[in-house]
Parts: C-alpha cells; sequence; structure tokens
C-alpha cells in the first residue's frame, strides 16, 4: 500500500498529459499538477506520489529530542539524494509502537526504521548485552571508536539473521537516576526503590543486585507509571528527562552514569534487499553522516540541560567515582554470569577494544 510503484517520471508524464489536454487539474499528484503557478510547488519534490520508496521511520522519543533532530537530518539527506524517488516519512512519541514492536514490523517489512537502544535489541541479537554492561564505556569517545570499529561491525552484521540491517549507532548516552522518593547517593540508597527498566535481563538483573525492585517497561508507559506511582523511579540520559518532562514527576535526579546506551540505526533487511545498489549506499551513508549530527546534538543537550533541570526544581545529587565504585563492585557478578552466556571470547575483544580506544584517545 504504501510502496507506490509509480515512478515520478511516469506520474509527472501523466500529469503533464492531462494538462495538455486541457483536462482539469487533478489533485492527487499535487507537486505536478502544472499551472500558472506552477512554481510553488517546486520545493515539495518528496511526495510519497512521487516516490518509488517509502521509509516509515519511528523512535519511541519525541520530537524535541536530538534523536528526532538526527532522523529529520537521515529524511532530508536521503530525499536530496535519490531526488524524492525515496520519501521518508518520521514518525516520534511511540507512535509507530514501542522499540520491541517497531523491531518485528521491521522483520515483517510493516516498517523501514527505527532506532532503539541496544538493551531492547539484545533480545533479538543477545551479543548487543555487552554495550549494557555497567561501567563499560569510560567516555563518548572511546564509545564513539569501539562502536565505529570491527566490535560495533560485527554486532551489526548479526542483525541480519533477524532480518535487520543494522546501518549506524547512533547516542542514547550515559544513563542517569531520577525517583521519587530520595536522593540517591551511593549503592545502599537504592534498596527498595521500585524502578522503571528497559525491557532486558541484564538491566534487570543489576538493579536486582543493587537492592532495587526493577519493573521492566516499554518506554511509552513510564510516563503516566511515574505519575500514577507504580514506579518510584526510572533511569535514562539527561536529555530524555529533561525533553519528555520527567521532572514534572520526579524530584530526585543523580548523575549515576551506570550505563552508556548507544542507539542503533535499523532498517527492515527486506527492504533493504529491495533498494538498487546506489540507494543501499545512500542510506548507508545517510544513516552514519545524520548519526554525527545526532551525536554533536546529543552532547551539546547534554550539557546544557543539567542547569535546566535545577530550575524545574528537581534536587541534583553528584554521585562520586568511589559510589561509582561500589556500584560496578556490586554489579560485577552479574556481569561476569552474562560475560559467560554471551561468550567470554566475544567480550574479551571488546574489553580490548576499549582499551586500544582509551590509548587512541588519549593520544
Ligand atoms: C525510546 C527508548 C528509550 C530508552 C528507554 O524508544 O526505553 O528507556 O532509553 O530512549 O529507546
Amino acid at each position: 500500500m504504501k510502496k507506490t510503484l509509480l515512478t515520478s517520471a511516469f506520474s509527472f508524464a501523466l500529469v503533464a498529459g492531462l494538462t495538455a489536454c486541457g483536462g482539469e487539474e487533478t489533485d492527487g499528484n499535487g507537486s505536478a499538477s502544472e499551472g500558472e503557478g506552477a512554481e510553488t510547488e517546486e520545493t515539495e519534490g518528496n511526495d510519497a506520489a512521487d516516490a518509488t520508496y517509502t521509509i516509515e521511520a519511528g523512535i519511541g522519543l519525541n520530537n524535541e529530542h536530538p534523536q528526532y533532530k538526527g532522523l529529520l537530518e537521515f529524511k532530508e539527506i536521503v530525499e536530496a539524494e535519490t531526488d524524492g524517488d525515496i520519501h521518508v516519512e518520521t514518525y516520534h512519541s511511540s507512535q509507530l509502537g514501542d522499540d520491541r514492536e517497531m523491531m518485528e514490523s521491521l522483520q515483517l517489512n510493516t516498517q523501514e526504521v527505527t532506532i532503539p537502544s541496544t538493551a531492547p535489541v539484545a533480545n533479538f541479537v543477545e551479543e548487543f548485552t555487552v554495550f549494557d554492561f555497567p561501567f563499560l564505556f569510560p567516555n563518548e569517545q572511546v564509545a564513539d571508536e569501539v562502536l565505529d570499529g570491527e566490535i560495533g561491525d560485527q554486532l551489526l552484521d548479526k542483525l541480519e539473521e533477524e532480518e535487520m540491517v543494522g546501518l549506524a549507532y547512533w547516542e542514547n548516552g550515559f544513563r542517569d537516576l531520577t525517583n521519587s522518593k530520595r536522593p540517591v547517593e551511593s549503592a545502599e540508597d537504592f534498596e527498595g526503590l521500585t524502578l522503571r527498566t528497559m525491557e532486558n535481563d541484564l538491566h534487570l538483573d543489576a538493579f536486582s543486585e543493587l537492592g532495587a525492585n526493577p519493573t521492566p517497561m516499554a518506554f511509552g508507559e513510564l510516563f503516566t507509571a511515574m505519575q500514577q506511582g507504580t514506579v518510584d523511579g526510572q533511569e535514562n540520559p539527561l536529555a530524555t528527562i529533561y525533553l519528555e518532562s520527567f521532572y514534572e514527576v520526579q524530584d530526585y535526579y543523580s548523575d549515576t552514569h551506570h550505563v552508556y546506551s548507544p542507539f542503533v540505526f535499523l532498517m527492515s533487511k527486506q527492504f533493504y534487499d529491495g533498494l538498487p545498489d546506489e540507494y543501499q549506499t545512500i542510506v548507508e551513508d545517510a544513516a552514519v553522516e545524520a548519526g554525527e549530527f545526532q551525536r554533536e546534538q546529543n552532547r551539546e543537550a547534554n550539557e546544557e540541560l543539567l542547569a535546566d533541570l535545577e530550575e524545574e526544581g528537581m534536587e541534583i545529587t553528584e554521585v562520586s567515582d568511589e559510589d561509582r565504585a561500589e556500584m560496578a563492585e556490586i554489579v560485577q557478578p552479574v556481569i561476569d554470569e552474562y560475560a559467560e552466556e554471551i561468550g567470554t571470547d566475544f567480550v574479551d575483544e571488546v574489553y580490548q577494544a576499549i582499551e586500544e580506544a582509551e590509548e587512541n584517545v588519549e593520544e
């Protein structure tokens, strides 16, 4: 239904022909309808009706988030480079479903693009769990090197077995904790807090180990759950906490930075395979280029938003390195268990890549 088979050349010729015969202007192909005022239509060369391919792209976050800005950048690049022959429709705020549902839609080829965090992706390819190991990446630059390097590629390749193509890593960011009960400064403060986690076993087990009561839930249900007190708190990067107005229902913020969440830019494999080679290259490059833009936007937002959060009345707690080290120690048995499950050889490779990246980044 959404894959219109009309090429733009064909539909243009059709309308031009009608006009030449003195027929009424059709309202169907708006951008192609000719008349005295044709110049105004020229800029809108991206109508779905003119395109051979349509990409429906959906994300869980809202349209204020740098992720959505990155998606718009992707749209702009792809439509410009294909002269509108690929049309990109963007959806936010879980309009097309939550992360898991959207990935399932990609598998069925009823949706073409989504950009989830690695945590829900791990339910499809378990090796992705490694990126969610608590306190794995020391900073964003090291994460970039490892994700954009061989290790990152290796995991993207595995997605093909699941009928998805991974085109690039974007950035959700370092996750911090918010809650409505009390300031969380050290590991002991997690005790008894009911925390929403992403739908990922490692996250569940790590928060249990810290003494919290983790409740896995889709992102789209989170705000209401906090508002109604079903959960005391949650954890997400600063940009999400601020831009989704979590401060309206949460009083305490701690910069735990316990996990670095990458986003994975995913495309339906069936759709990707059906594209001509040159278009495959265009969407791949566009995902990478828009991702660079998205990472920049995200990092800028993260620098500025802490003050805004405080202004909105949240109490900010800075977590010390010692307290972080204690949290890391507590969750280490969980990490070991998952390393065993994923394969210690592979996990060691990841650790080594991180070490190498740290050396490169320092230079
Ligand atoms: C948005 C999610 C979200 C993630 C979460 O779809 O679920 O907490 O951090 O950003 O991917």
